[in-house]
C-alpha cells in the first residue's frame, strides 16, 4: 500500500513521463518536417519510450492502492534554431528526469517504503542510460558542427541507436 505522500509524488512523475513523451513527439515533428527521417524515428521512438515509462508508473499506483491521475500537460516547444539546440535541450530535459527520480527514491527511502524504492530502481537505471545516449549525440552533434554532408550522415547513423535502443531496452 503507498501512503498518500508516495501516491502524490508518483504522481506528479507520471505528469512528468508524460510531458516527456510530448516534448520528444514535437522534436520528432520538428525533425521530419526538416527532412531528416533518421532523427525524426529516432525522436518518434523516444516519445513511445517515455509513455511506456508513464505506463509502467501508473500500473504500479494503481497495484499498490493508489489511484494514478491522469493530467493535463504543458504544450512542448515545437521548434528549435538548430538540431544542436534540440539534443542540447533533450539532455537538458533527462537531467531534470534524473533529479525528479532521485528525489523520488529520497522520498521513499524517507517513508521506508522499500516496495517502491524496488520499483524505482528500474528509472534510476534507465536516467543513467538515457544520460549517457544524450550525451554521446551532443558530442557527435558538436563534432559535425555546420557540416551538411555530416548531418547527412548523423541522420544515417541515428537509425542504427534507434534500432539498438529498442532492442535493449526493456518494457513495462
Ligand atoms: Fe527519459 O525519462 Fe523517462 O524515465
Amino acid at each position: 500500500m503507498v501512503s498518500k505522500n508516495i501516491e502524490k509524488a508518483l504522481n506528479e512523475q507520471v505528469k512528468i513521463e508524460a510531458e516527456s513523451s510530448q516534448i520528444y513527439l514535437a522534436m520528432a515533428c520538428w525533425a521530419e518536417v526538416q527532412g531528416l527521417e533518421g532523427i525524426a524515428g529516432f525522436m518518434y521512438s523516444q516519445a513511445d519510450e517515455e509513455r511506456d515509462h508513464m505506463l509502467k508508473l501508473v500500473k504500479f499506483i494503481n497495484e499498490r492502492g493508489g489511484h494514478a491521475q491522469i493530467s493535463a500537460l504543458t504544450a512542448p516547444n515545437g521548434s528549435f534554431a538548430s538540431f544542436k539546440e534540440m539534443f542540447e535541450k533533450l539532455f537538458e530535459h533527462e537531467v531534470y528526469v534524473s533529479n525528479s527520480i532521485n528525489e523520488l527514491v529520497h522520498i521513499s527511502l524517507q517513508e521506508k517504503d522499500y516496495a517502491t524504492h524496488n520499483f524505482l530502481q528500474w528509472y534510476v537505471a534507465e536516467q543513467i542510460e538515457e544520460e549517457a545516449m544524450a550525451r554521446t549525440i551532443l558530442d557527435k552533434i558538436n563534432l559535425i558542427g555546420n557540416d551538411k554532408g555530416g548531418l547527412y550522415l548523423f541522420d544515417r547513423d541515428i537509425q542504427q541507436l534507434t534500432i539498438t535502443t529498442a532492442s535493449t531496452s526493456s518494457t513495462p
